[in-house]
């Protein structure tokens, strides 16, 4: 028996583990009470990791499809077969593509590799789950601070309102914004005196704590956001302090926002301009206060305009860079400082010519980059840990354009929704015998902290991580098409490196096994800006060109939406991954539509129906649940399920596969700027599923 300290590599909380191992069986999984950060907090996700590991459907080794049916094959035997055919395609004048997906996030290592794979492969303008999320954040950041890492951290353990808009931290454990024992926390700002408000067209678990709730429109915050600025400004409550000087740009912003008027504002969002200048009065109280956005407001047609204006509140009430309020994190791998500030329309997509952003082309446009013929048409496409099928706009559509490549490879544990289009699936090893440090996390955690989790044990026999297979596989494709590349990089060597960068060393770092606190955040400006001249540019051309065309004229025009639909997450899930535990399977049904009894009446709808969702890009059945958490005209259905396509083995999973969120939401509907899906606000509509006979008759049997 022993026990090992570990950290939870499945969100962004970074929660402390103590992991109970008998042999290379979990016994227990249970919080560490010693971990400074995490306090001992875990979640029902953190034990799963027992079921991850133990999995009957995880595969043992690459797999090769030939026709339905899939052969298992040696490392050498794959990875040369892969390269032979990827260099045949360029050769012959195809294009590739590599798609990289959210657990790569967690895995240092893993992201060490993925520059390699790219130039093996030649691509220059990569696909991932960023412009499915955060794009909006960094893109905002980037114009702003000069720097798309320099992410403002809300300050929870020091301030007195925090206000969150479209987050659900009490489901998600935090994002873009690394905050374990998160509900805790609240209790203690709110036991200290202070606040939270919640602005979220459903009134989430995180509502449920807070001290206000509002409705909001789905995809008007920026429309609440702009009148929190005018309230601020007629109150003469505009008070930056000493970012003062710091502020380029200031005026010219100011002579644009004056043009919106406060009532167009208040009805775009469904507030009334009193309530917007009450909040306004209590953001701008001299109190440290923080306004916080997550993926709610980032994957919306107006994400980046929204952050940039999120950034700007702060910044008037004086509160970016100040304790209590939005801070810049200094962390022991300053990712910022090491990497490069971030790019905006160096190149263009092949197709619909979407500018890169962050080096990245809009997750939306994979599926046409595959489907329009032309010079380089994707042909060869490898997945990295990613499900887009399920997690991407248009599912069906990426589903059957991924059916047309000559070659696919996806290094994924399962044969998933997308997996089983490849001609090739890596499975990497178990998570627990991968080193753990959260060098994309820790930069965003609400205190600087340090913390290293080695593996547990080696890869069992025939198996690798996912380093290795990423690196052998860079290599492999380098190697069929003459190309030459530097040898891999030792993640532990490059680890340590980084550290001693910021005056630590892996063993200081491996030394406190239950994570190295380093402390509150500190004001870090004008030093940490990335601008040359250390001023914040408050007016980014492209941002204020944003907001007095493209949002002027949805203002203006403000179309009648009728039925809108958005997402929301539980916390027994994590996206399209988890599904396969039989710890977080089970209990009711978690792919339901929740619609308000209003629109339930108007539809025909009774509570536990079967209903049809349908959109522009296809339809799905699910149950539906009345509730008054919900807003009148939004329904909200979780993303991640949909495990019931043919061909996925997933045991569990596909016993109650649920449908996929992604099979509604549409590919025309992006944020322009930074290429991010609006996956917020599709419209939809919606209608009972009459029963057939068959299921009149179990539906009576369930009701009795
Ligand atoms: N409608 C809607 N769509 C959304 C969202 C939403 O809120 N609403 N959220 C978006 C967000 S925030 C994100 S991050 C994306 C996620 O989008 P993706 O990253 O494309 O998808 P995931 O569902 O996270 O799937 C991860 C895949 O990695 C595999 N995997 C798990 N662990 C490992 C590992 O250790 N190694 C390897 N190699 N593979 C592993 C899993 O089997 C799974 O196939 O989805 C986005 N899509
Ligand atoms: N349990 C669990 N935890 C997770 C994940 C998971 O799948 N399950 N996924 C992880 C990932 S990859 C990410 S990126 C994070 C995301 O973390 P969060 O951003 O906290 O994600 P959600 O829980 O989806 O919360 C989004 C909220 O936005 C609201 N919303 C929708 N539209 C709008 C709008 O137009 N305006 C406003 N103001 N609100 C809106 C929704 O109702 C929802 O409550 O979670 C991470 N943690
Ligand atoms: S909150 Fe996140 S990091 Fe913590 S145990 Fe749950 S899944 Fe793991
Ligand atoms: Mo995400």
């Amino acid at each position: 028996m022993a026990i090992h300290t570990r950290t939870c590599h499945i969100c962004e909380a970074n929660c402390g583990l103590l992991v109970e191992t008998e042999g290379r069986r979990v016994v227990s999984i249970r919080g560490d009470a010693d971990d400074p950060i995490s306090r001992g907090h875990v979640c029902p996700k953190g034990n799963a990791i027992a079921d991850l590991e133990a999995d009957p459907d995880r595969l043992t080794a690459p797999m090769k499809r030939v026709g339905k049916d899939w052969q298992a094959m040696d490392w050498p035997t794959a990875l040369a077969e892969i390269g032979t055919r990827f260099a045949a395609i360029k050769a012959a004048g195809g294009g590739a593509a590599l798609y990289i997906g959210n657990p790569t996030a967690h895995d240092f290592s893993l992201g060490f590799q993925t520059g390699a794979l790219k130039k093996a492969m030649g691509v220059r303008g990569l696909y991932s789950a960023s412009t499915v999320d955060q794009m909006p954040h960094q893109l905002a950041q980037y114009w702003l601070y000069g720097h798309n890492a320099l992410f403002p951290i809300p300050d929870i353990e020091r301030t007195r309102h925090l206000v969150i808009l479209g987050g659900n931290p009490l489901a998600s454990n935090g994002s873009v914004w690394t905050v374990p024992d998160v509900k805790r926390r609240i209790a203690e700002l709110q036991a200290r005196g202070g606040r939270l408000t919640v602005i979220d067209p459903r009134r989430s678990e995180t509502a449920g704590v807070a001290d206000a709730h509002h409705f909001i429109r789905p995809g008007s915050d920026p429309a609440l956001l702009i009148g929190l600025l005018l309230a601020l400004d007629e109150a003469g409550l505009v008070r930056p302090g000493r970012l003062l000087p710091m502020l380029d740009g200031w005026d010219a912003l100011w002579t644009a926002l004056r043009r919106f008027d406060m009532p167009g504002l208040a009805r775009a969002c469904g507030w009334t301009p009193d309530a917007i200048r009450a909040l306004a009065a209590e953001l701008g109280n001299g109190e440290p206060t923080v306004v916080y956005g997550r993926i709610g407001v980032s994957t919306a047609p107006f994400g980046t305009l929204a952050h940039w204006l999120i950034n700007l509140v702060n910044i008037a009430t004086g509160n970016l860079d100040r304790e209590g309020g939005a801070m810049f994190s200094l962390p022991a791998i300053d990712i910022a400082g090491g990497s490069g500030p971030g790019s905006h329309g160096r190149f263009h997509s092949r197709v619909s010519g979407h500018p890169e952003v962050m080096g990245e082309f809009p997750a939306v446009s994979l599926a046409e980059e595959i489907t329009t013929p032309g010079e380089g048409q994707v042909q060869a496409l490898v997945v990295v840990a990613g499900n887009p099928v399920l997690s991407v706009p248009d599912g069906g559509a990426l589903d059957a354009a991924l059916a047309g490549l000559k070659l696919m490879v996806s290094v994924d544990p399962h044969i998933t929704a997308t997996s089983r289009h490849a001609h090739y699936v890596l499975p990497p090893c178990g998570p627990l015998a991968k080193d753990h440090y959260p060098l994309l996390l820790a930069p965003i955690a609400f205190r600087n902290f340090a913390k290293f989790s080695p593996a547990l044990w080696e890869p069992a026999e025939g198996q690798k991580r996912d380093w290795e297979i990423v690196a052998e596989l860079a290599r492999a494709i380098a190697v069929a098409q003459g190309i030459t590349l530097p040898p891999p990089v030792a993640p532990r060597a490059q680890l340590d490196r980084m550290l001693a960068k910021g005056g630590l060393s892996l063993a200081e770092v491996a030394a406190h096994p239950h994570g190295l606190d380093l402390g509150p955040h500190q004001p870090r400006l004008p030093d940490r800006l990335f601008t040359p001249d250390k001023r914040i540019r408050c007016a980014p051309e492209p941002l204020m060109a944003d907001l007095t065309g493209r949002f002027a004229d949805w203002l203006a025009q403000q179309p009648e939406p009728g039925l809108t639909l958005i997402g929301r997450r539980h916390i027994r899930s994590n996206n399209s991954w988890l599904g396969n535990a039989p710890r977080l399977a089970k209990g009711p049904d978690k792919c339901v539509a929740l619609l308000n009894p209003a629109d339930a009446a108007a539809h025909g709808i009774a509570d536990g129906a079967l209903v049809r969702i349908a959109s522009a890009a296809g339809a799905v059945e699910v149950p539906a649940q009345l509730t008054e958490a919900m807003m009148a005209g939004v329904v909200s259905l979780p993303h991640g399920f949909g495990h019931g396509r043919p061909g996925v083995r997933l045991g569990i999973a596909g016993a109650r596969p649920g449908a996929s969120h992604n099979d509604l939401t549409l590919r025309s509907r992006i944020d322009p700027l930074s290429g991010t899906a609006a996956l917020v606000g599709t419209p939809v509509s919606i209608a009972p599923v009459e029963p057939e006979p068959a299921f009149a008759v179990a539906a009576e049997e369930r009701s009795g």
